[in-house]
């Protein structure tokens, strides 16, 4: 037990590293439940003193019911080989892996300034072991779905004999039934939040949790009225309250809608797939994907999977637009650097400004900032060189507080 609480504790100083807002591998993984639980507590602490912070790899959770394709697509997000099987599990699995966000523009920067490196953003998937309706709030892979920063559920729409569905396939149904389930499991929480607030309220109206107090009963009432807290707009104030409990209704949710291959007409159009309760949302995006059409796309030569995909209509891969959309979801983009050494993404929270993004690179260039030089991928193509943008004037130079925008070249002047 003092060794698993070592390492739980080795998780959460991991996070409050600067720099990085969730741990780096498996560790999680590896913690028995009890600790999990402490652990989670310690995360709690941690994700709210990281606040802020860019993180190295964002998480995305992929979770649902048993058999669903969780596992395949997993393999195929993250290169992994996992064995996939029509027969019920006996263990809770957890498997954490990560992929590589192909952004067509790296490739392309790539080819322009041939590098000794290309790197491209990342994104951390994690596979969970089928959830039965009823479990989340309670199951032991809990702290796996909080800690994450995006859920994905993937929901079941392909026939197969061999694995039948008692209750008839119904994927709309199920994107509710499991949305139900994650305010349920929030519920769980405001409501011990709020016993224990008001035990330490009759000790004394400390301010700061009278406040606490207004907004976990906000949450409370708009949970209990079926609504997911990702459809609230709360203030920074109060997100600052609230951030530890790491609401799993609060978190952007990706609706994986996986097709049957005789079903394939609806890989470009999600609007039959869309729960209307969700029409308002900003934070939810269904992601109509076929696993076994993937897979065959995957040992396609890329020609070849470019016709394959051109033939549904479609110019990217269902699961290429299922990593992107992962990435908008949690609200990132890219921008690009550079040069014969190096070509690469970073990842950045939307409207960082362009210290903030120096940071992100290093914490020297953030100190020292003195100006960034910015030219748009598109106005850079258009151009074919960075002298060529100079000297037309779209390589710009900007201050700190510049925002950002997903897709612009940068290089950082700086005077440490
Ligand atoms: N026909 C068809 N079969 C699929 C598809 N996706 C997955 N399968 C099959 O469904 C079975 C279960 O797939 P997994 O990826 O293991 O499902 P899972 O959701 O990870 O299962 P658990 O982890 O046990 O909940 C495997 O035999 C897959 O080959 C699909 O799109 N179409
Ligand atoms: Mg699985």
């Amino acid at each position: 037990m003092a060794k698993d609480l070592h390492q739980g504790l080795r998780v959460s100083q991991e996070i409050l590293r600067p720099g990085c807002a969730e741990p780096q591998d498996d560790m999680l993984a590896v913690l028995r439940p009890s600790v999990l639980r402490i652990s989670d507590v310690l995360l709690r602490v941690a994700k709210t003193l990281a606040d802020g912070q860019e993180c190295a790899a964002m998480k995305f959770t992929l979770f649902g019911l048993p058999k669903t394709g969780k596992t395949t697509l997993f393999n195929l997000l993250t290169g992994s080989q996992l064995e996939t099987s029509k027969f019920a599990a006996t263990e809770k699995s957890v498997h954490i892996g990560r992929c590589l966000v192909q952004d067509p523009r790296v490739r392309t920067l790539s080819e322009i300034f041939k590098p000794r490196k290309t790197i491209f953003a990342q994104i951390d998937y994690v596979d969970l072991g089928g959830l039965a309706f009823g479990d989340v709030k309670e199951t032991e892979l809990l702290p796996h779905l909080r800690n994450s920063d995006g859920l994905a559920h993937v929901v079941r729409a392909f026939e197969d004999d061999e694995m039948p569905v008692d209750v008839g396939l119904d994927p709309i149904r199920d994107l509710r039934r499991m949305d139900d389930e994650l305010i349920l499991a929030d519920m769980v929480v405001v409501e011990n939040r709020l016993d224990r607030l008001a035990k330490d309220l009759k000790k004394g109206k400390r301010p700061e949790l009278v406040k606490e107090e207004e907004v976990v009963t906000r949450c409370r009432d708009v949970l209990s009225g079926g609504t997911p807290l990702r459809d609230v707009a709360f203030a920074e104030e109060e997100m600052r309250l609230i951030r530890g409990f790491m609401f799993l209704s609060q978190k952007p949710l990706l609706g994986i809608v996986n097709l049957g291959e005789k079903d394939t007409s609806r890989l470009g159009d999600h609007t039959g797939l869309f729960p209307p309760q969700w029409k308002d949302s900003t934070n939810v995006v269904i992601c109509p994907v076929s696993a076994v059409i993937e897979e065959a796309i995957s040992k396609l030569s890329e020609a070849d999977a470019a016709e394959y995909i051109a033939a549904y209509g479609l110019t990217e891969t269902a699961l290429a637009r299922l990593i992107r959309n992962s990435y908008s979801l949690l609200g990132l983009v890219s921008f690009f650097t550079v040069g014969e050494d190096e070509v690469r993404a970073w990842t950045v929270r939307k409207g960082i400004n362009a210290r903030g993004a120096a940071g992100a690179i290093h914490s020297d260039l953030e100190r020292g900032f003195i100006r960034a030089e910015v030219v748009t991928y598109d106005d850079f193509m258009a151009a074919g060189s960075l002298s060529a943008c100079r000297q037309n004037g779209t390589l710009r130079l900007e201050g700190k507080d510049y925002p950002v925008s997903d897709g612009e070249i940068i290089h950082f002047r700086s005077g440490v």
